[in-house]
């Protein structure tokens, strides 16, 4: 008996020691498998000669010796001598760097920069990684792992690379009470109650995930703030995350609530023109910095779904906003002042940040980013870019993604962010005649900032694997690299990702990213075809519910978005209509207001089109819409029988949960084609063409379901 207890519990512990739960994201160092590559990166790497013993060096150092250790399954010694293929890490100072003539290439980079050389040195071939700073060999020392995770050839490297943004940061949405605000990935991951004393594990590999891809800032706190996190005993608590995020070149923010002098210091206002409110800021910040001496600063939603602000005493965003900014200024400070603003008197919630920023431009100090979100609205699987880009030409407007998936499947979906990210970046918007990319309005070289930045609202939870849906690490993955290089492709990303997540198979790689880059088309059509916006469930947003019309404020319904009627469906953004259009450039404008030349993927973001209209195709806007609906459901149904066929690349337990999701998404995409076009199909009066698959149930059905529990919401 004690026999079988025994091998039943080795075969336990040993199931246990080889399940696959994803908690290592895209940093496994798993042992190259290909035997040539593996003699050859051997030969090629033989000694690490390492300079500087500062927390930022050391980590790299750790991160080193740990990844070359499990790629190449050995031991790879340090050594103060240099000999063909020693890794020579240090920063420029450093003696051995300052040998090696690598002035030229040093000047090319920024301070958070790093260079990547294959050089001779004393007939000796060897590899170094250095930077103008200790974070640049950190970052350097990163990317040459991911080089040999990714299986890429050393032998002659010449890699010169500095961000292109300034900050790079995840915005958590995360409450004090470790619920996490549009959450899908389990509790948050800071755990107050235990901070400051105890360490979990997960901050470091948390701090190390970010690193690895450049992100150097966090805001750990919920833009629906409480005051709270600005007391003593919760700022000790932020200061023991600081000192763990600090070696890795991550800054730490806070959400700064407005209302916080009233809350917490019971006076009577917050007007932020108020000497005594300005002074308590200033005191407070004092006292931030006594404990946190590299605080990042703080972000602010203000005046914005019932947040308290500067309106609330007749000042503006930018008065608000430069009272915490001259606060925070004496210390290197900055305040990431959010656009997202919108309230139910306007006759178009597209229009409102616009309206009430752009007028700002030029108000606000030297040490304030507006921050805006990708679109005019919400997070919506498409959007236009929002028209503050390229509007505020004197303001440094940083972007805000949403990592998490709020509108886009939450945690069930597999949806991958880059094109998504990458369909605002590469908008034109024609501020400065064409080539005027958004991307070059946040990175600063359309209007000459230097203070840049773009932050990721953060899909972290403490999900075992992080990120709750295996795919939705990806997007981690993806803002960190995006908000490093802008430039590089969401093909790219998506197959270092795959490389250092799944396989290096050239098969699986194909197989994976043709996954990934198709999910984004794929949900648009089964969600949100044509420029349909916001038609999700009232609350939690998962789910369709075109039909919505019960809220209080019209803004908050999906007939708000919609505007079905018998003549037709969208919401007219033409002069004829709200007149939105009119705060883009004349160039993009042109490509919108003509309904006749408008893509079709922004229609009816832009016009109130007839059923009948004719679409490029040549199918009428009805028929159209039933075929983008049913082929978002067949996409799902591509995607499954991809994912099927590469069953034996992956490892059983991602394989059986992603495969799991899949069906969820497949049983989703059908619930959101159906219900839409039984709804639609009230005004239309028209049939689904016989060829596609006719709804099983009554739109009824689909009235009648509820979802009880949508987590995060
Ligand atoms: C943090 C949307 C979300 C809210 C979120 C808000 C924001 O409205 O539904 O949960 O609040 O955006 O970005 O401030």
């Amino acid at each position: 008996m004690k026999k079988v207890v025994l091998i039943f519990t080795c075969f336990f512990v040993l199931i246990q020691l080889y399940a696959e739960d994803g908690y290592n994201l895209w940093l496994r160092y798993n042992p190259v498998e290909n035997k040539t590559l593996l003699t050859s990166y051997k030969q090629q790497i033989t000694g690490i000669h390492f300079s500087g013993s500062s927390p930022t060096l050391l980590a790299a150092k750790e991160e080193i010796l740990n990844g070359l250790n499990g790629l190449l399954q050995r031991k790879t010694p340090l050594t103060s001598l240099i000999s063909n293929g020693t890794v020579i890490i240090g920063n420029s100072s450093s003696a051995q760097i300052a040998k090696a003539g690598l002035q030229n290439e040093l000047k090319q980079i920024n301070q958070e920069g790093f260079i990547i050389v294959t050089k001779t040195i004393a007939g000796k071939k060897c590899i170094i990684i250095t930077g103008n700073s200790e974070v640049g060999v950190l970052y350097g020392s990163f990317h040459f792992l991911r080089l040999l995770q990714t299986h890429q050839p050393v032998n002659n490297l010449r890699i010169i690379s500095s961000p292109k943004l300034k900050l790079r940061l995840l915005n958590h949405w995360d409450n004090l009470n470790r619920t996490v605000e549009r959450g899908y990935a389990g509790f948050s991951i800071w755990n107050w109650h235990t901070l400051p004393n105890y360490i979990d594990k997960r901050y470091i590999d948390y701090a190390r995930a970010n690193a690895s891809v450049g992100i150097n800032g966090t805001v750990l706190t919920n833009v629906n703030a409480n005051a709270t996190i600005l007391t003593k005993t919760w700022l000790e608590k932020v200061k023991a995350l600081a000192d763990v995020f600090r070696p890795y070149g991550i800054k730490v923010y806070l959400t700064a609530r407005f209302s916080a002098p009233i809350e917490l210091a019971r006076m009577k206002t917050a007007d932020p023109l108020n000497d005594s409110v300005r002074q308590w800021w200033v005191e407070k910040v004092k006292e931030i910095y006594s404990i946190i001496p590299d605080f990042g600063g703080f972000l602010v939603k203000a005046n914005s779904e019932g947040q308290p602000g500067p309106q609330d005493y007749k000042r503006n965003h930018a008065d608000g906003a430069n009272m915490l900014a001259d606060a925070v200024a004496p210390y290197g400070g900055i305040v990431m002042w959010r656009a997202f603003v919108y309230n139910p008197e306007s006759n178009d919630r597209f229009k409102q940040a616009y309206e009430e920023f752009q007028p700002l431009d030029g108000k606000f100090r030297k040490n304030v980013m507006v921050q805006v979100k990708n679109g005019p609205i919400d997070f919506q699987p498409r959007e236009p870019f929002s028209p503050l880009f390229g509007a505020m030409p004197k303001t440094p407007l940083m972007m805000e993604f949403q990592l998490t998936q709020e509108y886009v499947g939450q945690g069930t979906h597999l949806f991958y962010e880059a094109p998504w990210f990458k369909e605002v970046l590469e908008a034109d918007t024609y501020t400065k005649g064409r080539g005027s990319m958004v991307a070059k309005v946040i990175d600063g070289t359309l209007d000459d900032h230097e203070l840049t930045g773009m932050a990721g609202v953060s899909n972290i939870g403490n999900d075992i694997n992080w990120c709750g849906h295996p795919f939705a690490q990806a997007n981690w993955y993806a803002l960190g690299r995006l908000s490093w290089d802008h430039e590089l492709s969401s093909a790219t990303i998506a197959t270092e990702w795959i490389r250092q997540t799944f396989s290096n198979d050239k098969k699986a790689v194909t197989g994976i990213q043709k996954i990934m880059l198709n999910s984004h088309e794929a949900l648009v059509n089964y969600m949100t075809p044509l420029g349909l916006t916001h038609i999700m469930y009232n609350g939690h947003h998962y789910g369709p519910m075109p039909w919505g019309n019960t809220l209080n404020r019209p803004d908050w319904n999906p007939v708000y978005y919609h505007r079905a009627d018998s003549f037709g469906v969208g919401f007219d953004r033409t002069a004829k209509g709200t007149n939105a259009l009119a705060q883009y450039k004349p160039e993009v404008r042109k490509q919108f207001e003509d309904i006749n030349n408008c893509p079709d993927d922004y229609l009816l973001w832009f016009h109130h089109a007839s059923w009948n209209h004719t679409m490029k195709s040549g199918r009428s806007l009805w028929n159209e819409l039933c075929y983008r609906y049913n082929t978002g459901v067949d996409s799902v149904k591509s995607i499954i029988k991809q994912w099927n066929s590469l069953e034996k690349f992956i490892d059983k337990d991602r394989f059986v949960q992603v495969k799991q999701l899949l069906n969820i998404q497949l049983n989703d995409a059908v619930w959101w084609r159906n219900a839409c076009l039984l709804y639609f199909q009230t005004f239309s009066k028209m049939p689904i063409p016989a060829q596609y698959e006719q709804p099983d149930k009554t739109l009824e059905h689909y009235r009648s379901i509820r979802v009880l529990f949508a987590p995060g919401n």
